[in-house]
C-alpha cells in the first residue's frame, strides 16, 4: 500500500468539480484517508512549488493556487503514487489524452484542476506539509 498527496486546485473548486474529481479517485479504488480544504498563502505555494521557484511561470503559478480555496487529500492503495499520476495525465490539459482528468476537463497548462505527488519522497514531504503526517503513521 502506498500513499500519495492531491491537491484539487482553485479551478476544480470554483467550477465544482470536487466531487467529479474525487469520485474519479475513489470509483478507481483508491481510499480517501485523510481531506480537507484550505487557502494557500504566498508562503505556502512557495514551499510547496519551491522547485519552480526560479521558473518564469512561477508568479503566474502562485498568483493562480492562492486565488481561491483548494481541496487537500491523502489517497491510498497499490502504487497509489503512480497510478494516480497516470489518472491526472500530462502537466498540460491540451496534451493529455482523454480519459485522464486533465485530458477530460483542462485545456490549459496552469488551471489543469488537480495536483499530485509525483515520487514516493514528494508524497511524504507533501503529506507532512498538508496534514502533518509521515509515511509511516
Ligand atoms: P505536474 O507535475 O504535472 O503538476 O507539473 P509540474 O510539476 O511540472 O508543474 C507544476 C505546476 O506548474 C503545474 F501544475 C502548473 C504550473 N505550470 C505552469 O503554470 N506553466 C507551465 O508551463 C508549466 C507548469
Amino acid at each position: 500500500m502506498e500513499r500519495t498527496l492531491i491537491l484539487l486546485k482553485p479551478d476544480a473548486v470554483e467550477r465544482q468539480l470536487i466531487g467529479t474529481i474525487l469520485g474519479r479517485f475513489e470509483q478507481k479504488g483508491l481510499n480517501i484517508t485523510a481531506l480537507k480544504m484550505l487557502q494557500f498563502t504566498p508562503e505556502l505555494a512557495k514551499r510547496h512549488y519551491a522547485d519552480h521557484l526560479d521558473k518564469p511561470f512561477y508568479p503566474g503559478l502562485e498568483a493562480y493556487i492562492i486565488s481561491g480555496p483548494v481541496v487537500a487529500a491523502i489517497l491510498e492503495g497499490d502504487e497509489a503514487v503512480a497510478v494516480v499520476r497516470r489518472m491526472i495525465g500530462p502537466t498540460n490539459g491540451i496534451e493529455a489524452p482523454a480519459g485522464t482528468i486533465r485530458g477530460d476537463f483542462s485545456l490549459s497548462s496552469r488551471r489543469n484542476l488537480v495536483h499530485a505527488s509525483d515520487s514516493l519522497d514528494a508524497a511524504e514531504r507533501e503529506m507532512a506539509l498538508f496534514f502533518c503526517v509521515d509515511s509511516q503513521s
